[in-house]
C-alpha cells in the first residue's frame, strides 16, 4: 500500500479531469441532439442507423424533411448550452477538448516522470488472469481484499490503462476525423475508421465507455475500502480519523461541479452572441496551430467514386417559398433558362456584371465526388459539377485590391433572425483564399443532372474543406468585400448571425 502515494498533481489532474469531462459529456450530448442518429455508412440514409435517439421517421423523399426539422431540443440542465444551440455546443466541446487534452498530457507526463506509471500500466501478462479473478469477486458482489490494491487491483489497473491509453486517444483522433478540414487534408484518416460516420459512431461508443467507467470508478471508490480511498483522494494519505471530513469534501465538490456545469449552460444561453465571440476567440490560437496551417488542398484528396454516391442525401434549408422569392419561382417555371448571375457591388448597380446561365455552363467545368459534412453531424456523398469559383469571378475582372471575402447571397431567406426582425436573404462570406482552393466551384449539376430545387437550383457554391453552412444554395448574387461587419448581424453569414456558428467553418 505504501509503495504508491497519491501526490497532489495526481489528485489535482483528477479533479480538473472530472470537471472537464462533465462539460465534454454535456456539450457532446448537445451535439448528438442535433442529429440524434448514428450510422456506419457515410450516406446516412433513413433506416440505416444502428442506433437513434428519436422516434421521428425520415420520409424517403429527399428534401421533404430537413436535418433542421430533425433536431431535438434538449433542456439546459442536461446539455451545454441546451435548446436549439448546436453551434454553441460544438464550440464548447472544442474549447473544453483542448483543456482536457492539456490536462491529460500533464497527467500522463507526470505519470512517467515520477515513475508512477506502474500504477496503471500493466507490466506482466499475469494481469489478465488476476483481473479475471477480481471480476469474479465483483460479479458476486464481493470486494477483493485490501492487499490486492497496490494501489489498484488487477481489474482496476487494466480498466484504467484502457481508459487512459486506449479510449482517450481514440476519442482524440475520432473527434477531428469528423472535421472536413482534417479529413480533406488527411483523407486516410477517415478511411482508417471506415468513414466519417463510423468515426462518429466510434466517438459515441467511446463516450459510453467513458461514462460507464466514470460511474463505476466513482461508485467503487465508495464501495470498496471507502476509508482508504476517500482519505487518499482528499488528503493524499490514509487517515482513519478524517474519513467523514474527506467524504463531505468529496460530496460537496461533486455537488459544486454539478451546479457549475448547469450554471455555464444558463449563462451561455442567455448571452449567446457573447458566448459565440468568446468561444471563437478562445479557440483561435488552437486553430492557428492546427487547421489554419493546412495548405489549400489537393483536388484528388477525397477518395470517393461513383459507387460511393449516396442514394439519399440529407438537406438543410428549403427552396424559397413563392412569397419569399417570386423571382426565383418565375425562373424555376422556365427551368432557369433566364437565370442571370449578378457579380459586383450591391451599392453601385452600374458596376454589376450580369452573367447568363449559359455562360456559366460554357466555362471549363470541374466534376467532384465529395462528402458534404453538415455541422449537425450528417454526411452525404454526391457528384457536383460546375466552373471554378475564381473562373466565374474573373468574368467580372480581377478582385479589388482590398477584397478579403466573397459575399454569396441567396434568393432564399434565412430561417430566422437573431432579433426577430423580418427575414433577410440567406448569405455567407467565404475568405478569398478558400475561393482559390481547387475544389471551390459553383455547381449547377448534381449527380449528372441539373441541381434539383432542394439542392440549390440553379446554382450553389461548394467549398469542400468547410462544413455545409457556408455552401449557399439558390445563389442570386456575388460580391467581393473587404469586411463583413456591416452586413446583417455582422458575423459573416446567416448561420453565424442567427445560429452562432463561426466564420471559420472548417470544423
Ligand atoms: N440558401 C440556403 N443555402 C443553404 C442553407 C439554407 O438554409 N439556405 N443551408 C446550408 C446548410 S446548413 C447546409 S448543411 C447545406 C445543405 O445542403 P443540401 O441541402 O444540398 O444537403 O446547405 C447550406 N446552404
Ligand atoms: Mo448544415
Amino acid at each position: 500500500m505504501t509503495q504508491y502515494d497519491f501526490p497532489i498533481w495526481l489528485r489535482a489532474t483528477h479533479l480538473i479531469n472530472f470537471f472537464l469531462i462533465g462539460l465534454l459529456l454535456r456539450s457532446g450530448w448537445q451535439i448528438i441532439a442535433t442529429h440524434p442518429r448514428f450510422y456506419w455508412r457515410s450516406d446516412c440514409g433513413p433506416g440505416t442507423e444502428w442506433i437513434r435517439f428519436t422516434k421521428r421517421v425520415v420520409p424517403p423523399e429527399e428534401g421533404a424533411y430537413t436535418a433542421h426539422d430533425d433536431e431535438l431540443e434538449p433542456p439546459s440542465w442536461l446539455t451545454l448550452p441546451g435548446k436549439l444551440n448546436p453551434a454553441l455546443g460544438r464550440h464548447w466541446h472544442g474549447l473544453v477538448t483542448m483543456l482536457w487534452v492539456l490536462n491529460g498530457l500533464v497527467y500522463v507526463s507526470l505519470l512517467f516522470v515520477t515513475g508512477e506509471w506502474r500504477r496503471i500500466v500493466p507490466t506482466s501478462w499475469s494481469i489478465f488472469p488476476e483481473a479475471w479473478e477480481s471480476l469474479k469477486i465483483y460479479v458476486g458482489f464481493g470486494v477483493p481484499s485490501i492487499e490486492h490494491f497496490t494501489p489498484y487491483d488487477a481489474l482496476q489497473k487494466l480498466t484504467y490503462f484502457s481508459i487512459v491509453f486506449i479510449v482517450a486517444p481514440l476519442m482524440m483522433v475520432t473527434g477531428p476525423v469528423m472535421s472536413p478540414a482534417v479529413s480533406s487534408r488527411f483523407p486516410w484518416l477517415p478511411k482508417l475508421f471506415g468513414g466519417r460516420q463510423a468515426a462518429r459512431s466510434i466517438h459515441f461508443l467511446g463516450m459510453v465507455a467513458m461514462s460507464v467507467f466514470i460511474l463505476g470508478h466513482v461508485a467503487l471508490v465508495f464501495i470498496t475500502h471507502r476509508e482508504y480511498n476517500v482519505t487518499h483522494m482528499v488528503f493524499g494519505e490514509y487517515d482513519p480519523a478524517r474519513v467523514a471530513q474527506a467524504t463531505t469534501i468529496i460530496i460537496s465538490t461533486i455537488a459544486l461541479a454539478i451546479i457549475v456545469w448547469i450554471a455555464i449552460s444558463y449563462v451561455s444561453i442567455r448571452n449567446r452572441r457573447a458566448s459565440q465571440k468568446f468561444l471563437f476567440r478562445a479557440m483561435e490560437p488552437f486553430r492557428k496551430l492546427t487547421i489554419n496551417k493546412f495548405k489549400p488542398r489537393n483536388r484528388t484528396a477525397q477518395p470517393y467514386t461513383e459507387k460511393d454516391i449516396s442514394p439519399y442525401h440529407w438537406t438543410n434549408g428549403r427552396y424559397p417559398k413563392p412569397d419569399e422569392s417570386p423571382e426565383w419561382h418565375e425562373l424555376a417555371a422556365h427551368d432557369f433558362r433566364d437565370y442571370v448571375l449578378e457579380i459586383g457591388p450591391a451599392n453601385d448597380p452600374a458596376k454589376i456584371v450580369r452573367v447568363p446561365f449559359e455562360q456559366i455552363k460554357s466555362l471549363p467545368q470541374q466534376e467532384q465526388i465529395v462528402a458534404h459534412a453538415c455541422m449537425q453531424g450528417w454526411t452525404g456523398i454526391a457528384k457536383w459539377k460546375g466552373p471554378k469559383v475564381m473562373d466565374v469571378m474573373a468574368l467580372a475582372g480581377p478582385p479589388p485590391a482590398d477584397a478579403k471575402y466573397l459575399l454569396v447571397t441567396s434568393f432564399g431567406l434565412a430561417q430566422s433572425m437573431s432579433d426577430g426582425r423580418p427575414l433577410e436573404p440567406f448569405y455567407s462570406c467565404i475568405p478569398i483564399e478558400d475561393c482559390h482552393e481547387d475544389e471551390s466551384i459553383f455547381a449547377w449539376s448534381m449527380n449528372d443532372k441539373p441541381l434539383p430545387w432542394t439542392f440549390g437550383a440553379p446554382l450553389r457554391i461548394r467549398v469542400e474543406s468547410y462544413v455545409g453552412y457556408k455552401m449557399v444554395k439558390y445563389i442570386r448574387s456575388l460580391e467581393w468585400i473587404a469586411d463583413y461587419s456591416t452586413i446583417q448581424d455582422g458575423m459573416g453569414g446567416t448561420r453565424e448571425d442567427s445560429g452562432y456558428q463561426v466564420i471559420n467553418a472548417r470544423i
